[in-house]
């Protein structure tokens, strides 16, 4: 499958195939049963229309102290190691990059939504943001370096992948809404979404 760029975006549809999506799936209920989902608050105690759990040697972190990356989930536990096959994915789309060190992992429901931000907790902008979409549909949002302006949009189906590098890494992005059933990969419905970051 050939890649889409949108901007600095690059977008690989289709790049885990159904077998593959399923063996995430089940790679990442053993992530979560170590580190549960959590609904986080923001820094002004607004609680997020998604929860999250993180992978890896670090998990990012919103709650009334700020946003930040701990070495520890919220219980006191290490975050479990990144599944392997999401490591084989970042060699391939990104061999020149640092090792992933964090994979934060977004659950949506049927009405969750990311608003607009930019990805700057971590050490290093030059390193990309690699996401994967698994489930039901999201309508993604790309803008620009600053807030406003003019954007673009595109439906992310249940094994896309984003490559957010360039000029894309330090630009605006959300998710407007979620197309309820519109995906059997998951037996409750809804989206899971992964992050892979450079940390430090
Ligand atoms: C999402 N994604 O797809 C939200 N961030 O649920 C992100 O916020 C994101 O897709 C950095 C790089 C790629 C992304
Ligand atoms: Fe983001």
């Amino acid at each position: 499958m050939t890649a889409l760029r949108i901007r600095d975006f690059e977008i690989h549809p289709g790049y885990f195939a159904p077998d593959a999506q399923a063996q995430l799936v089940a790679d990442l209920r053993d992530c979560l049963g170590q580190a549960p989902l959590v609904q986080p608050v923001t820094p002004r105690g607004t609680p997020m229309s998604v929860r999250m759990s993180s992978a890896g040697a670090y998990g990012w972190i919103s709650d009334r102290k700020g946003y930040r990356y701990e070495r520890l989930h919220p219980s006191g536990v290490p975050w479990p190691p990144i599944p392997a096959e999401l490591l084989a994915m970042w060699q391939d789309l990104v061999p020149d990059a640092r090792a992933p060190e964090c994979c934060l992992i977004n659950w949506y429901d049927a009405t969750a939504k990311m608003g607009m931000h930019q990805d700057r907790d971590e050490a290093d902008l030059s390193q990309p943001v690699v996401s994967v979409s698994l489930g039901d549909e999201a309508l993604f949002r790309m803008g620009n370096a600053t807030r406003g302006g003019k954007t673009e949009s595109v439906w992310l189906k249940s094994g896309d992948v984003v490559v957010m590098g360039g000029e894309a890494r330090r630009a605006y992005h959300g998710i407007d809404r979620i197309r309820p059933n519109s995906s059997t990969l998951l037996p409750k419905g809804g989206r899971i979404n992964l992050t892979l970051r450079v940390v430090t």
